[in-house]
This record gives structure tokens, C-alpha cells and sequence, in this order.
């Protein structure tokens, strides 16, 4: 698990659960969401993707990639989703966000492990493709390659920038595995509540902010029933409310 004790004073000084995210992000939703359900206070580090604050030497400093969502708690770095999620549970075990069966436990963490696996090549791949959306400029893609380590994020953007935006046929094998994963998350709703068991675990968490970006841009969620429901049992509860409805108008100051 990426945790960093960092050595900068003003990081090391930071105490409690300290937030770097955006309104927007899906990874940084999970993490509200998980705060909310385990009542951890939390301060909110706002970092406004739309401006690139998350290209600063200061915010590098917190996240090597200079990517949402990280946490400073008590002056210790976390980053990565998945990994912030586990990090949760770990300091903070209860309420417990951890299925009872052993094999429930290896299932959510295959869940745990697609979001990150999948994020750009599947979900970026298809909401940025249905959108035709942009969200660097040629321009401002020069200082971005400058800074960002990871390859995968530049060749991702780059792709977008080019005339015809992200080619057809990779929107298409985006789309399938989504009615590939849909189509599983169906079925393992057919034997238990929630998605790998009878109580709501880190896998709900994690894949819940996949549906609300989706659902901008019309996900045919109806041929799913059980999905449908689950959704639907998720979205009405208050961490939801809190962790995403609540921050989808946020102007930063
Ligand atoms: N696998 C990472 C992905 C993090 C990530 O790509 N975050 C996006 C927002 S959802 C971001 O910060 N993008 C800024 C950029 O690409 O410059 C995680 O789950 O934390």
C-alpha cells in the first residue's frame, strides 16, 4: 500500500483526515462516501482539476502523479482509491466495510483492484468518448507530459486531443466490458444484497461513483434490473447524499 511518511513539515504537521479532491472525480467520491459511512471527520483539501491545480510542485509533493484523490492523516500520505479505502478500514475498522466469508474478502478486492485496473481503458475511455470531452488543450498538454510520470494518463489525454477524438472501436471494447461488468455485478446481485455479499463491503463503495459517471451520459442501466435496485439503495442513502449529490454544484472559493 503507497503510504508515505512524508518529511515536509507542513505535511507532517497536517492532523486528522485531510482530503485532497475534486467535486467531479469518481475516485475521489468513493473516498467521501467511505468517510461518510464511517463518520471519520474529514477536512476538505479542494483541488480544482478544471484550473490543474493538481499540477503544482506543492501537490506533487502529496500524490508522486499528481492525480485525486490523496489523504494526509496525521501527516502519513495515502493515494490511490483502492488503496485509501483499504487504509480506512485498517485505522478506522469500525463500522466494518469488510464482508464476514473468506471468499467474499477475495472477491471484493478483485472489484477493489478493476477500479483501478479499469479507470482509464475502460471508464474514461467510454464517458470521455461519449462526451467528446477534453480536458486539457494542446497547449496546456505540454506542460502536463512535463510533469506526469504515469504513460498511461498521457497517452489517454493525447488520444482525445486528436482529430476524431478516441477511435470508435476503442469506445466499443470500453462499452462491452462495461455490459461485461454490469452483467456480473446482475448476477451477484441475484445471490446476495449487495455486491459480494449480504452486507454493503468497499466493493458497493468503490463501484457505486462508476455508475453516477455513467449515468451522465445514459448508460443503458435498465437491462439490469438487480443493478437498477441496488443503485437505487445506494443513492438514497446519506453518504451518497453527502459524498456525491451534495458536491455536484461545489463552486470553489
Ligand atoms: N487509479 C487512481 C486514478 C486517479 C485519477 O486518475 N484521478 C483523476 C480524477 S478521477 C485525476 O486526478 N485526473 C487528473 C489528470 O489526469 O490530470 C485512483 O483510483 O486513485
Amino acid at each position: 500500500m503507497p503510504t508515505n511518511p512524508s518529511n515536509d513539515p507542513k505535511i507532517k504537521a497536517m492532523k486528522g483526515v485531510n482530503l485532497f479532491h475534486y467535486s467531479q472525480s469518481n475516485c475521489a467520491m468513493r473516498i467521501r462516501i467511505a468517510l461518510e459511512e464511517k463518520g471519520i471527520p474529514w477536512t476538505s483539501q479542494y483541488i480544482n482539476l478544471d484550473t490543474q491545480d493538481n499540477l503544482t510542485d506543492e501537490y506533487f509533493k502529496i500524490h508522486p502523479h499528481g492525480l485525486v484523490p490523496a489523504i494526509v492523516h496525521d501527516g502519513v500520505i495515502v493515494y490511490e482509491s483502492s488503496d485509501i479505502l483499504r487504509y480506512l478500514e485498517e485505522k478506522f475498522p469500525e463500522p466494518s466495510l469488510i464482508p464476514a466469508k473468506d471468499s467474499e474478502r477475495e472477491e471484493m478486492e478483485e472489484w477493489l483492484e478493476m477500479t483501478r485496473d479499469l479507470h482509464v481503458k475502460v471508464i474514461k475511455v467510454w464517458v470521455y468518448g461519449k462526451e467528446r470531452y477534453r480536458s486539457k488543450t494542446k497547449e496546456s498538454m505540454g506542460a502536463y507530459v512535463k510533469k506526469q510520470p504515469n504513460q498511461e494518463l498521457i497517452d489517454f489525454h493525447k488520444m482525445t486531443l486528436q482529430d476524431g477524438h478516441i477511435p470508435q472501436n476503442k469506445i466499443d471494447e470500453a462499452d462491452r466490458r462495461l455490459h461485461e461488468l454490469f452483467a456480473r455485478i446482475e448476477s451477484n446481485l441475484g445471490k446476495h444484497k449487495w455486491i459480494v455479499s449480504d452486507t454493503m463491503t468497499l466493493a458497493d463503495i468503490a463501484w457505486i461513483p462508476n455508475y453516477t459517471l455513467l449515468n451522465y451520459n445514459n448508460f443503458p442501466f435498465d437491462q439490469y434490473p438487480r443493478a437498477l435496485n441496488w443503485i437505487e439503495r445506494f443513492t438514497s442513502r446519506p453518504s451518497y447524499e453527502k459524498g456525491v449529490t451534495q458536491w455536484f454544484d461545489y463552486v470553489p472559493a
